[in-house]
């Protein structure tokens, strides 16, 4: 996978970047190609997010997370709402990450 030049980029730039990248490599396969119809959304989520979301493989699941997702209600998901889920899971791993940390070291 070739990224454009983002050598110079810190470590965060190139995370902002390749979440724009990984949307558009799944928005632009059918439909609009700046958002994700259902069959675009359900491919990112089992592709790139499947570790964290195991049960979006089934169809409900995905429904759920569409809706969920697709705060003006165009029936697609467009970055803004993407963003959301992302930063919404970033959250979580977050808590996670810190309530792991605050776990006391020496227990076996
Ligand atoms: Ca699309
Ligand atoms: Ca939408």
């Amino acid at each position: 996978m070739s990224l454009p030049k983002s050598e110079n980029g810190s470590t965060l730039e190139n995370a902002m970047q390749l979440m724009i990248q990984t949307f558009h490599k799944y928005s632009g396969n059918e439909g609009d190609k700046y958002t994700l119809s259902k069959a675009e959304l359900k491919e990112l989520l089992t592709t790139e997010l499947g570790n964290y979301l195991g049960s979006a493989q089934d169809k409900e699941a995905v429904e759920k997370v569409m809706k969920d997702l697709d705060s003006n209600n165009d029936g697609e998901v467009d970055f803004t709402e993407f963003i959301i889920l992302v930063g919404a899971l970033t959250v979580a791993c977050n808590d996670f990450f810190l309530e792991y940390n605050d776990k006391p070291e020496k227990k076996k």
